[in-house]
């Protein structure tokens, strides 16, 4: 049976096309995880009581996703002293106002936001990683690997161009 390390939690089934790439990141990495949708408002003991028992269960980190008037990761950072990490979700304001609901936390209950939408998203997968990686050397190597793979990747990037668009390019 798994083990869930990472819990991620986003306020509606909308968001789930962007925090899939969080999951979709902790699966390449085999980190078991375990994803629920609730609501800051619309279902507050729903949250609360998940929140409440994650680290008792296991759960290491915490990624919260939310839009609009996003308070969803500060609500689930004050229930818990695990690390929480925000998803800022495009909204009609093209996401900035989640930005600034996720990230503007005041001092005494921090939340580490990452970008707006699916870049964000990803990088809370790889953030929630990187602190699990601090106690665990599988988890590291891989992302190791994942760096390494990706410099290359840029690299392939620049002679593809080269090769399509000759001279000036460097290689
Ligand atoms: C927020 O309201 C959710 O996180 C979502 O991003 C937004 C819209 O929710 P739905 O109306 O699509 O359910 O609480």
């Amino acid at each position: 049976m798994s083990k869930p390390l990472v819990g991620i939690v986003m306020g509606s089934d909308s968001d789930f096309t962007i925090m899939e790439e969080a999951s979709k990141v902790l699966e390449q990495f085999n980190i078991d995880h375990e994803v629920l949708v609730t609501s800051a408002h619309r279902s507050p003991e729903r949250t609360r009581k998940y929140v409440s028992g994650a680290k008792r269960r296991g759960i290491k980190v915490m990624i919260a996703g939310a839009g609009g008037a996003a308070h969803l990761a500060g609500v689930v950072a004050a229930e818990t002293q695990l690390p929480v990490i925000g998803v800022p979700i495009e909204s009609v304001l093209n996401g900035l106002d989640s930005l600034l609901s996720t990230a503007q936390m005041p001092g005494g209950i921090p939340v580490a936001t990452v970008s707006i939408g699916k870049p964000g998203a990803k990088n809370a997968g790889l953030l929630a990683a990187q602190i699990l990686a601090l106690s665990d050397n599988n988890i590291a190597t891989q992302l190791t690997k994942y760096r390494k793979d990706q410099a290359k990747a840029v690299a392939q990037k620049s002679k593809k161009l080269k090769t399509k668009y000759a001279a000036n390019f460097k290689g």
